[in-house]
């Protein structure tokens, strides 16, 4: 049997085509050009970044690589041409028979000029992508390249999944459970951050640079750096803290775990326990209708009443919030959008026409502030921090007795716990990509 995402497709393709057919007539264009993108070459050098799909690309077809061009007209299949130069350097994959291409009028041409030329001159197109200056040189209007009334219709709807797209992510959220139970096995094995980040690869079956971000594979106290990316050497952690995705077909999964070993403060152990509880409760209350807000409001008030009970505060709940002493254990935002990028577009934008919902002054890291609906999908990490610098001013603050100093003294060799799913939003509510896989 084939993959579920291989029959998914064609329907994906053809909401793709409505959607953009809507956008252009609402934002006065007859066509739309869209690149995959160009090497970004580091100064001075010969050498390229890793090469990143336009995510406006992505969403149509994973063909990877720079310099395609895809051109879409109303009523018309669309056009895809692809550049493949002749080349001994670099390996130039034939094209073969991918389950995408029946979807296309593809071509094949050797350099980018070549494929402008398949393209033609199209009246009142927009271009999308990031060499507006090529776009240009055909004749499009610079006022046409990204143009923002159209880029916001077509963001707002890349939040809702299609059938294929949520297809592909449950296959990445598959492939990270697999990475994720292969770097639990090496750190309870007393293996170094190098190797778990090794080991996850080799469960995920891919490269490094394929994995949707760079991992973050923290011991003890390294977990406090939010984004600690160092994979030292040093063996036996008493605390692994992981945040590691894999990708399929383009689509992502960002998925965090924390395991704790042999050796742990007691009010450690409770506050990792808790926290999962926290998450699942958290993701209960997830359904449309609902802001996303309420969420992250509630993250904090469950995580001020883990601190009360294990002792590291002496305020729970709304109480603990108002104070502001639950932002140094908590000071990033419960989640974001997902898909074709980790921090998906559009958490925080308004409406499909554009404008922003800017998160409260008091959030400033929250990426998503839009209504929840049916068809995004989006994580729901809280975490649980001791981060020396966050809690250095509380502790000669007027608050300063409402915080056990001693006790998280010892903490702070822990680092933290971040506990992170990937939701899809359902009619009645949600469903779990991750935890079916760890
Ligand atoms: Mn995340």
């Amino acid at each position: 049997m084939a993959d579920p995402h291989v029959k998914l497709y064609p329907a994906h393709v053809q909401e793709r085509q409505t959607k953009a057919e809507a956008a252009l007539a609402a934002t006065g264009f007859d066509a739309l050009v869209i690149q995959s993108g160009v090497p970004f070459t580091y100064y001075s050098d010969d050498q390229d970044a890793p090469f990143k799909t336009t995510p406006h690309f992505a969403h149509w077809v994973p063909l990877e690589g720079p310099q395609h061009l895809l051109c879409i007209r109303a009523g018309k299949k669309p056009l895809l041409v692809r550049v493949k130069p002749e080349d001994y350097w670099y390996e130039q994959t034939p094209i073969g028979a991918p389950f995408w291409l029946p979807e296309f009028d593809f071509k094949e041409v050797p350099d980018e000029a070549a494929a402008w030329k398949e393209v033609g001159v199209q009246t009142n197109a927009a271009y999308l992508g990031d060499t507006p200056a090529a776009a240009q040189k055909q004749g499009i209007a610079a006022a046409c390249c990204n143009p923002s009334a159209l880029v916001a219709r077509l963001d707002w709807d890349r939040a809702r999944k299609s059938a294929y797209e949520i297809a592909c992510m449950d296959e990445a959220s598959k492939l990270g459970g697999r990475g994720h139970l292969a770097a639990r096995g090496a750190f309870l094995e007393g293996k170094s951050e190098l190797e778990i980040h090794q080991q996850y690869l080799l469960g995920v079956g891919c490269l490094e640079k394929e994995l949707p971000y760079e991992s973050i594979v923290a011991l003890d106290a390294h977990g406090a750096t939010l984004h600690y990316t160092g994979k030292r050497t040093q063996r036996n952690g008493r605390v692994l803290l992981i945040d590691c995705g894999a990708k399929f077909q383009g689509y992502a999964s960002d998925i965090t775990r924390t395991w704790a070993g042999r050796g742990i403060e007691r009010a450690f152990a409770e506050i990792h326990k808790g926290l999962d509880l926290v998450q699942l409760e958290l993701c209960k209350m997830v359904k449309p209708g609902l802001p996303y807000l309420a969420i992250h409001e509630a993250a904090h008030e469950k995580i001020a009443d883990l601190l009360k009970h294990a002792g590291v505060i002496k305020l729970g709940g709304k109480e603990a919030v108002e104070a502001g002493l639950t932002h140094p254990f908590f000071p990033h935002g419960v989640g974001h959008f997902l898909g074709l990028q980790v921090h998906d577009i559009g958490g925080r934008q308004k409406a499909p026409e554009g404008g922003t919902i800017p998160p409260p002054p008091q959030y400033p890291y929250l990426r998503t502030t839009r209504t929840i609906e049916e068809g995004q999908v989006f994580t729901i990490e809280p975490g649980v921090y001791f981060i020396e610098m966050l809690l250095r001013p509380h502790r000669e603050g007027p608050k300063k007795e409402l915080f056990d100093w001693e006790l998280i003294k010892f903490l702070f060799a822990h680092g933290g716990v971040r506990i992170e799913d990937n939701l899809l939003v359902t009619k009645e509510g949600h469903r779990n990509l991750t935890r079916p896989h760890i």
